[in-house]
């Protein structure tokens, strides 16, 4: 991928949420020196990318205003981009990948997959940035109306390559193109453990982001007995097991929120894939 170090293992781009309503951790980083100060300490803990967003997508979130979007984002992707870190965008509009652009960001994180905004792929393209082409049926309002699936591998699987096709009409290069399977996005756990479980299917595509970290399919398979989820802050263990699982499938990265465990969790991935090529066991 241009514009990004070749790492010999999984990426780790670590989360800063600018919004107020955030599953995970809405409201924490409003403040642009609160998420400006989050993002460094990612860093230190070992995050290779920082993927800022202002706008939540969880389900049955509203939309919010471009403007405010952009008044969210900008101070923060500048103040991380001019500090040399790599600073993604996650955005489903180009006027707010623009400014980010502009502030310094270096990649796209789209999670429409190019299917929100038709100028957003325009955009990526002539800035030649890589480009995340998440799956997705739908706004988040009421995406999960839509996660209804006779075979969610296969759907997934061609709709995704759809949604590339489409990024790469509008003259994205298929070679900053990095697919993402949409962990969460009009699915329920069960198409998502799915999803998880034949990872190959998109490793065969092309390099493949996985953003599983402390979504709620955690908080449902780690319930207390009376059926109360596991709450967002405390589903780290069992995301960190799901990143190191996703290394093991070879994904190019994964995005994660607590960030030195799954840096920790890549690298010791790497470590076991290299040994395994090594004595030809297994094909790395
Ligand atoms: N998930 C969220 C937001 N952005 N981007 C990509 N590429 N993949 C994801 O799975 C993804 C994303 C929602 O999670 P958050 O509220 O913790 O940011």
């Amino acid at each position: 991928m241009r514009g990004l170090p070749d790492l010999g293992r999984a990426v780790v781009m670590g989360v800063v949420n600018v919004t107020p309503d955030s599953f995970s951790d809405g409201g924490l980083h409003l403040d642009p020196d609160a998420a400006i100060a989050h993002a460094f300490e990612l860093v230190a803990d070992g995050a290779d990318i920082i993927d800022i967003g202002g706008e939540s997508t969880r389900p049955g979130a509203a939309r919010i205003a471009a403007d405010e979007e952009i008044r969210r984002i900008e101070p923060v992707v500048k103040a991380v981009s001019d500090a040399g870190v790599i600073v993604s965008i996650d955005t489903m509009r180009h006027e707010t990948a623009a400014a980010a652009l502009a502030a310094g960001a270096r990649v796209v994180n789209d999670v429409s997959g190019g299917l929100a905004d038709p100028g957003l792929p325009k955009l990526a393209a002539e800035a030649g940035t890589p480009y995340v082409v998440m799956h997705w049926r739908g706004h988040s309002a009421d995406m999960q109306s839509k996660a209804v699936y006779a075979d969610v591998v296969t759907e997934v699987r061609d709709e995704l390559c759809r949604q590339v096709d489409g990024v790469v009409a509008a003259g994205v290069a298929a070679d900053q193109v990095v697919i993402d399977p949409g962990i969460g996005f009009a699915k329920n756990a069960a198409h998502n453990w799915e999803l998880l479980a034949h990872l190959d299917v998109f490793t065969g595509i092309g390099p493949v982001l996985v953003g599983a970290s402390r979504k709620s399919f955690l908080g449902a398979l780690l319930a207390d007995d009376d059926g109360t989820p596991r709450p967002a802050a405390a589903r780290d263990d069992a995301s960190v097991a799901v990143t190191a699982l996703a290394a093991a499938a070879g994904v190019w990265g994964v995005r994660v929120h607590s960030v030195r465990p799954n840096a920790d969790a890549v690298r010791a991935v790497a470590a076991w894939r290299a040994a395994r090529r090594r004595d030809g066991s297994a094909p790395g």
